[in-house]
């Protein structure tokens, strides 16, 4: 093709931030104008999952475009060797300039620091809200000031310094609004006199599901004083303080993303300064999902959908019409193809997600995936204590297994527990309340999914070897 250049790259990725809390996913909590101006001129993706929903694996799958099991990346204490091909080493191949600013948490020195970037300035681990610390190939640097504010600051000013005869993929990486959620002062207290409310599902007994539910430490009762940053006030009932902890930690969540979404407006106001909005791919994603309530919890981990779908935002004025949506599945595993194909550079053979590139023109290959799957490894991790389970949704129907073992990945416990399957009719019930594994009139269903679950894990050459009722085993 001629003519018009290859796009800019502007990737911007929150940390933990819901669809639930966005505007343009309809939001009941709050606003986010800032966010909304991405879907207003492009696509909003309504069926993007995660395949491993935790920070550090999500985070190897978008920039390898390979699931946990071949990126290596299973856990939160198994680091990267980011000398892996990534989208950002192919854009860079092909003349691009590349940066990452903001959080990393792929594991640092040596093999770990970003590779393949130009320039690079990324906070330690989780890094603080406050006066973070950040590291750079030339050592550490402390900086005043809140690390979202500071996180758009450093996008800016490498913008500004960047070479303009070369296109750019910038990754902003934020921080926010992950745990324990300390707001700014400019946004601290705004939810205060709001009216909020539960989400369905908040007083979920977990009856219903898998006994790894219940075991799970994610509940209102599980969050910490540093997380509340009040006391809880004496002398209420149990359903009471349940909510209001609730508050406490929604109010806080909220306001850091209502910094965040100011923050996106700075980046976008910029483009439109600069008149860069129509050669810039701009993309608003969260490593994840996360639980707002839902179930009665806070985190993400389960393959439930709060925790599995991830929010998806995508504007190239040349190419994605505006306000348009697409429902087809898309995966965090199609990002890197994506940004390759948009680029105009041959996706690299290693990736195992699929450009969506004709999802954004309005297109639907008859062949678009209509299944995913799905892995989380760390199985009952110290704190939140989640079985490791894996499993399959399609439109309808979501099956978890939980092998009631880990695969003694790092990060994953020894203990055993008894396995159990979930199956969910998302049509009839969409919260997931109520499994339906064991019933009878489900047991076609049962096993359409069972297979399907089986050839995902052959295609994509991932099985749970603990697991010695896996699907697809042929001694059974
Ligand atoms: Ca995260």
């Amino acid at each position: 093709m001629t003519g018009r250049p290859r796009p800019n790259i502007l990737f911007i990725m929150a940390d933990d931030h819901a669809a639930q809390a966005i505007g343009a996913y309809g939001s009941r909590l709050n606003r986010t104008p800032g966010i909304d101006r991405i879907a207003a001129g492009g696509m909003r993706l309504d069926a993007c999952f995660c395949t491993n929903s935790i920070c550090t694996p999500s985070r190897a799958t978008i920039l390898t475009g390979t699931y946990s099991h071949v990126n290596g990346v299973t856990t939160l204490e198994t680091l990267w060797d980011a000398r892996q091909p990534t989208f950002v080493t192919a854009l860079g191949e092909a003349g691009y300039q590349g940066a990452v600013v903001g959080k990393w948490h792929l594991g640092h020195g040596g093999i770990h620091d970003p590779h393949g970037f130009d320039h690079w300035i990324v906070l330690p681990d989780q890094g603080a809200y406050h006066d973070p610390r950040f590291l750079t190939a030339t050592g550490p640097v402390r900086l005043k000031g809140y690390a979202t504010d500071i996180i758009t600051d450093l996008a800016l000013d490498w913008l500004e310094r960047r070479d303009p005869t070369r296109p750019f993929c910038l990754l902003v990486h934020h921080k926010a609004p992950h745990r324990s959620w300390e707001p700014d002062e400019a946004h601290d207290g705004m939810y205060r006199d709001a009216s909020l409310e539960v989400p369905p599902g908040f007083d979920d007994d977990h009856a219903g599901q898998a006994p790894a539910a219940a075991e799970a430490r994610m509940g209102m009762a599980e969050l910490t004083a540093e997380d509340l940053k009040v006391p809880v006030p004496p002398g209420l009932a149990t359903d009471a303080e349940s909510r209001w902890r609730w508050r406490r930690f929604i109010e806080d969540y909220l306001s850091c993303v209502a910094s965040l979404d100011d923050n996106v407006g700075r980046l976008l106001d910029w483009l439109d300064a600069v008149g860069l909005t129509d050669d810039t791919v701009v993309i608003y994603t969260s490593d994840q999902g996360f639980f707002l309530g839902e179930h009665g919890w806070f985190d993400k981990r389960f393959m439930y959908d709060e925790s599995l779908r991830m929010p998806l935002l995508i504007r190239y004025p040349p190419e994605i019409e505006a306000g348009s949506t697409s429902d087809a599945m898309a995966l965090n595993l199609d990002f890197a193809p994506t940004l390759c194909d948009l680029a105009g550079v041959p996706i690299p053979g290693s990736m195992q997600g699929r450009s969506l590139r004709p999802i954004l023109r309005g297109e639907r290959p008859p062949d678009w995936r209509t299944s995913m799957y799905y892995r989380y490894w760390m199985h009952l991790d110290n704190i939140h204590r989640v079985q490791a389970h894996y499993g399959v949704r399609t439109r309808r129907y979501k099956l978890v297994r939980y092998p009631g073992v880990g695969d003694a990945v790092p990060g994953a416990s020894h203990e055993r527990r008894e396995p159990a399957w979930e199956l969910f009719d998302l049509e009839t019930d969409p919260f997931e309340m109520h499994s339906v594994h064991d019933d009878p009139a489900h047991a076609e269903v049962m096993a359409e999914m069972t297979a399907e679950l089986a050839r995902l894990q052959g295609a994509f050459g991932d099985s749970c070897q603990a697991d010695e009722r896996r699907p697809g085993r042929s001694d059974e």
